[in-house]
């Protein structure tokens, strides 16, 4: 027993002499390797270290976690394992991710062999098998969430770009010496990079490292046209001084987006569930996922019945009160529009006193061609989930 950080430097020490590719530093796929579950188990720490990203697990959330782990290990060699904060099954589910992934050599799940990535539900599990205590550095959140509740002891580290809930230990955060950056950007990944590449000095960073993250901040920024605040722009350089000249950012950006908007094959339950965060307010778990089309789109192509099923098996699932679609898409003259879907089989009562706190922030107008369904007409398109959450919260604390 014992932490795992100085059995890690060992194993990393012969895993170079067995191993040697002609390099001191372990690309980022040698790396996700080692860190592999299997090793963890067989190292038996009575500690862990995990860095992990919110619960929506979008490219920002992955990628902030993966670099940061990484980034980490180039500066000192010590082992934060990268966590991803969503069911194993529901990564297919982010063609982006998956894609980029691969492209960088880390492998997707197959029928005989599981990528290396590790997931929150696997830290539950060793944390239940060796009874060890898991400490976390938050990215991409500031608040633990999810599955995650249950098994971080303690928040070590910050960086993120939500809203500030103030409910960390600050003494604790600086007794580790970790990072607590909240600051609002277009990427999480941006404070991520502009933390740790400069503390790296000369130390070579591959490009594929740099290639996450330029992911991140290209989804995050529409390729850095909205949204896109200093700490983007600087990322960006860090980035640019690492990739290979020629490097066509807007291509890679086209790319991504191709593959994000690839809905092939995806029922309605999967959807609900691609980009999907699970809220507490006031006792009142309020489920919100984010949606690519608009309503009547999903209704014309899956039709009332089978999402009142998708819905309802979800909202199930996951114990809700309410659910809540929150559709983004531009309409047939290209204009950007929100809808906000209301959804609760038996919470009828919460839902229209939520509908009344929230209807003049977010400027919700009922649809009238959508019967089947309690669908609003969202205004107030600026606003996404991340400025939705928060004035949901105050309705249901203010109930
Ligand atoms: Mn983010």
């Amino acid at each position: 027993m014992g932490s795992i950080i100085s059995k890690f430097i060992i194993y990393l020490n012969e895993w170079k002499i067995n191993n040697f590719n002609g390099s001191s530093v372990l690309s980022l796929k040698e790396y996700l390797n080692i860190c592999s579950l299997d090793n963890i188990k067989k190292l038996k720490p009575s500690s862990l270290q995990i860095c992990c990203g919110n619960q929506s697990s979008d490219m920002d959330s992955v990628v902030s976690a993966i670099i940061y782990s990484y980034f980490n290990y180039l500066d000192n060699n010590k082992l934060i394992l990268p966590v991803i904060n969503i069911p194993r099954e529901d990564l297919k589910l982010r063609k982006d991710i998956v894609n980029v992934l691969e492209s960088v050599g880390i492998e997707k799940d197959t029928d005989d062999k599981k990528s290396p990535l590790i997931f929150i539900e696997d830290i539950k599990q060793i944390k239940k098998s060796l009874k060890c205590s898991i400490d976390a550095i938050l990215v991409d959140h500031n608040e633990i969430q999810g599955i995650a509740i249950d098994t971080i002891d303690r928040v070590i580290g910050i960086i993120d770009h939500h809203e500030d809930t103030k409910t960390y230990n600050v003494d604790l955060i600086n007794a580790f010496e970790n990072p607590l950056i909240i600051e609002s950007c277009g990427s999480c990944s941006s404070l991520v990079t502009n933390y740790w590449v400069p503390k790296l000095g000369h130390t070579t960073i591959n490009n594929q490292v740099m290639k996450l993250g330029l992911a991140a901040a290209v989804l995050d920024t529409s390729n850095f046209k909205s949204k896109v605040e200093h700490q983007d722009l600087e990322a960006l350089k860090f980035y640019k001084q690492f990739l290979p000249q020629a490097y066509d950012v807007k291509i890679f950006f086209k790319q991504l987006k191709t593959h994000k908007s690839d809905l092939t094959g995806f029922n309605m339950f999967d959807l609900l569930r691609k980009d999907f965060k699970l809220f507490e307010f006031n006792g009142h778990k309020v489920g919100m996922s984010s949606l690519g089309e608009s309503m009547e789109s999903f209704i014309a192509k899956f039709g009332n019945e089978s999402i009142k099923e998708a819905c309802n098996r979800y909202y199930r699932l996951n114990s809700m009160d309410i659910l809540l679609l929150l559709t983004s898409y531009s309409d047939s003259n290209k204009q950007h529009k929100r809808q906000i879907i209301f959804y609760s089989s038996k919470n009828t009562e919460l839902e229209s006193k939520v509908f009344c706190n929230i209807k003049d922030e977010l400027e919700l107008h009922p649809i009238a061609e959508i019967k089947e369904f309690s669908a609003y007409a969202q205004n107030k398109d600026r606003a996404s989930r991340k400025q939705i959450a928060p004035i949901v919260g105050k309705a249901l604390n203010d109930i």
